[in-house]
């Protein structure tokens, strides 16, 4: 109860931030996308991680004015970089199964796509295997209209879940994000290196995009390159950083090359 009340008050106080951590487009060594990440600068005990607090404000509810906060916070951000005319990107979101199965997620993208006046096409959102299994019916149409849209949808951890192969021919996935699991120790282990191939020969086939998380070396890129992987992230380009950090990359071009 105790740590619910602070999280109510956090998110009321505005304790809550959002950092980006940019994903790279193999390709060229440029920031394709940034992934918004949410924080909690507690006024007393610095920046907490959201693996702290994501779960309770699951449990309480809070989770819905919470990604609605982010959600909003990150198309403002990105619509501002735009109107900055800086090189531009587009933006993905993380949600949660509450946000997904039980809240009227399309109408509330929908008005602050509205509000912050962003084309909806640069705006993907990230969910788990775990959460589009847990109602399959539902994910479906949410899915779809989210496609409707233009809005993208990210397959979170893939290849983490229990999901079936089958799912991701009924599910509307622009982009499936090859979970950090079988990045580490890649391309040196040669079972996860054969996955990682399967996986991004299968994304290509279905005209999916791929991510690579968790990258922090650069044998990894140059093998992903090799597989046809289309995008990459992780602490080798940058770890997730505050929004005027992550400004400057934008500003100066970077290349990560
Ligand atoms: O950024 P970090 O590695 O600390 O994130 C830890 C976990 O919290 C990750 O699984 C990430 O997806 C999740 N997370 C971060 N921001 C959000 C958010 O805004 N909404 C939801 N639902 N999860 C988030
Ligand atoms: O579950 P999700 O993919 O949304 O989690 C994203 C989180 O993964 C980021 O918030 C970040 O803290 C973490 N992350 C990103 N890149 C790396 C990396 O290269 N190595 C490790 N260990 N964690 C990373
Ligand atoms: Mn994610
Ligand atoms: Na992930």
């Amino acid at each position: 109860i105790f740590m619910e009340n602070n999280l109510r008050r956090a998110i009321e106080n505005q304790e809550l931030t959002v950092y980006y951590q940019p994903i790279i487009d193999i390709k060229t060594g440029k920031i394709k996308k940034a992934e918004a990440l949410v924080r909690w600068e507690h006024p007393e005990d610095g920046i907490i991680s959201p693996a702290k607090f994501i779960p309770l404000a699951e449990e309480t509810g809070l989770i819905i004015p919470l990604g609605s906060f982010v959600l909003k916070e990150a198309c403002q951000q990105l619509q501002d970089w735009i109107n900055m005319e800086y090189h531009p990107i587009e933006i993905s979101v993380n949600l949660s199964a509450q946000q997904f199965h039980k809240s009227n997620l399309k109408e509330t993208v929908d008005n602050i796509l509205d509000e912050t006046g962003l084309n909806p096409e640069l705006l993907g959102l990230e969910i788990t295997e775990s959460i589009a299994i847990q109602n399959v019916e539902s994910t479906i149409s949410v899915l779809n209209e989210f496609k409707n849209m233009k809005v993208k949808i990210l397959l979170d951890d893939f290849g983490t879940g229990y999901s079936s192969l089958s799912y991701l021919v009924k599910f509307a996935v622009d982009i499936i994000k090859i979970d950090r699991s079988f990045i580490t120790n890649f391309p040196h282990h040669s079972k996860r290196s054969a996955i990682v191939s399967a996986i991004i020969a299968m994304a290509n086939k279905l005209t999916m995009k791929t991510v690579a998380e968790g990258v922090e070396s650069w044998d990894k890129i140059k093998c992903l390159n090799e597989y046809k992987c289309d995008e990459a992230q992780g602490y080798l380009f940058s770890k997730p950083i505050p929004a005027k950090e992550f400004e400057n990359l934008l500003k100066n071009n970077i290349e990560f090359k």
